[in-house]
């Protein structure tokens, strides 16, 4: 039901909430898992709203539709599809946006392949969910477009025609102008995304990076206002530009972490591993991630310091992404090569020191691992956010376990004062800082941690939905918190 006064929030991503998949030779609709699903969800329930997306199944003979309505029906929202075929998959989705945007904005220019017809399937798909969104949403509604996928909506829109009120999120960090100027297409790209009304970056560092890319491109560019949002004016047109650092559902993870059954399973890991000590690492599997640099450190910390073989181990947990990408089954084969080299450099009766899981986890399964954990090491080379450095401090309820965390991960501009930060390319400065986080003493553990839950705590999910909504639409909406960075 939507609340009278209250513009119809719309909800534009990628791909849908409910994701449809091909297994045992049937379609089946499953809930898509992650931060963005668990903050929407209640809060398009409440106030009633429309996703729009992609469903995942790029065959013309499935009955989406169909397979959606009792999905939608028990979600309490409504969702839209955009049809993609395959070949559009290929090129809009793991070509312009997986071969050149999530390359060149994690500053890994050398893996961007910049083909001209990624961009026409990029453009093409753009001007494909503009058409949807047109069709489906009126005046009166709120759009909120979701990451680097659609960064052309709102300048479609405004080209058809259709007038609409837009607020655009970036989940990824925006690059260095001498980053973004490489792109071939640069103009254009920063052009669509000043035709939004508000633009939503991860750190303050991001929107910096936008406004120092922007004035390269467009000289006339007037930033005004201090604070969390600023507006931009180019000419005689104008839009807000902020940042909102996304977040977890605090109360969730912890409640699970104490949770009986999640508590024993936690316990069943120590014991299984002996009560040593446990460096937990947990991925997509992404080369922005870090990988194999992080179980370098943890080899360069056995050789380092030997008095720890036998006395600690490393698990690292990762979850198959992209897999069709020949690049990530690189990245895998290489992770595995890894692994067995450190444990064959290194173990010995009774202990091995790395476990390594290639799979995608029940939540709390994930969890009990989270509260085992001694150590989260979290150290992409780049990252807008990272929600593991936020859901294993949720986890934490104990208050002794210590984050050491990438300088180069967005988290790490609000959590910097009680994290551990490292350099994820300095193997000995994280091997340093592991073995200093292994010996400090429980008081400082929990000084740290206890701060670190009250940040997260304090900043959740919900609190980045309602500062976005509330720079994007505050005159339809009540009492909202401050935007805080
Ligand atoms: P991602 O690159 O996907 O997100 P991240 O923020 O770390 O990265 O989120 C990963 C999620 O996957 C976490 O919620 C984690 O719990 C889950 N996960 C990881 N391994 C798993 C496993 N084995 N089994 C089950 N679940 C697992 C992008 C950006 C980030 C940004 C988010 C949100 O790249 O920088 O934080 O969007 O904006």
């Amino acid at each position: 039901m939507v609340e009278s006064g209250m513009k119809r929030l719309v909800v534009v991503s990628n791909r849908l909430p409910a994701a449809l998949k091909h297994e045992d030779g049937r379609w089946t609709v499953k809930q898509g898992a992650g931060g963005l699903v668990t903050a929407m969800a209640p809060v398009l329930r409440n106030r009633g709203g429309v996703w729009i997306g992609w469903s995942g199944a790029a065959e013309p003979d499935v009955d989406v539709e169909g397979l959606l309505s009792d999905f939608s029906a028990e979600a309490g929202y409504e969702l839209c599809t955009v049809p993609l075929t395959r070949q559009e998959v290929d090129d809009y989705y793991y070509g312009f946006s997986n071969e050149i945007i999530w390359p060149l904005f994690h500053d890994l220019q050398s893996r961007c392949r910049f083909h001209p017809r990624y961009w026409r399937a990029y453009l093409d798909v753009n001007f494909k969910f503009a058409e949807v969104v047109a069709r489906r949403t009126t005046s009166d509604d709120y759009l909120w477009i979701q990451d680097y996928h659609l960064m052309h909506q709102a300048f479609f829109l405004k080209s058809m025609g259709v007038k609409r009120n837009t607020g655009f999120f970036l989940h990824i960090p925006f690059p260095t102008p001498d980053i973004f100027m490489k792109l071939p297409w640069r103009w254009k790209v920063i052009q669509a995304l000043t035709e939004y009304d508000l633009l939503g970056f991860q750190t303050m560092q991001d929107r910096r990076n936008f406004v120092r890319c922007l004035r390269r491109l467009m000289p006339e560019t007037r930033v005004e206002g201090r604070g969390a949002a600023v507006t931009v004016r180019l000419g005689n047109r104008s839009f807000r530009l902020g940042a909102f650092p996304i977040s977890i559902d605090y109360n969730q993870f912890s409640e699970l972490a104490g949770r009986e059954d999640v508590a024993r399973k936690a316990f069943e890991l120590k014991e299984a591993l002996r009560h040593r000590k446990i460096i937990l690492g947990v991925d997509r599997l992404d080369y922005t991630k870090g990988i194999p640099e992080r179980i370098r450190s943890i080899q360069t910390l056995l050789k380092r310091y030997p008095d720890l073989k036998g006395r600690v181990n490393f698990v690292q947990i990762a979850v198959p992404s992209r897999e069709e990408v020949g690049e990530y089954k690189d990245l895998r084969q290489e992770i595995e090569q890894l692994v067995g080299r450190v444990n064959g450099e290194f173990s010995i009766p009774g202990w091995v020191p790395v476990h390594y899981h290639y799979r995608n986890l029940p939540v709390d399964e994930l969890v009990a691992y989270y509260a085992a954990a001694d150590i989260a090491l979290v150290t992409p080379l780049r990252d807008g956010m990272n929600l593991v450095a936020k859901e294993y401090c949720a986890c934490n309820n104990s208050e002794d376990g210590v984050l050491v965390l990438s300088e180069f991960a967005g988290a790490a501009a609000q959590l910097q004062r009680n994290a551990y930060l490292v350099n994820p390319y300095d193997m000995d400065g994280i091997a340093k800082a592991l073995h200093r986080a292994l010996h400090w003493d429980r008081d400082e553990r929990h000084s740290s941690m206890s701060k670190l839950r009250d940040q997260v705590r304090r900043n959740n999910i919900f609190w980045w939905v309602d500062s976005f909504l509330q720079a994007g639409i505050a005159k339809t909406l009540g009492d909202f918190p401050e935007v805080e960075t």
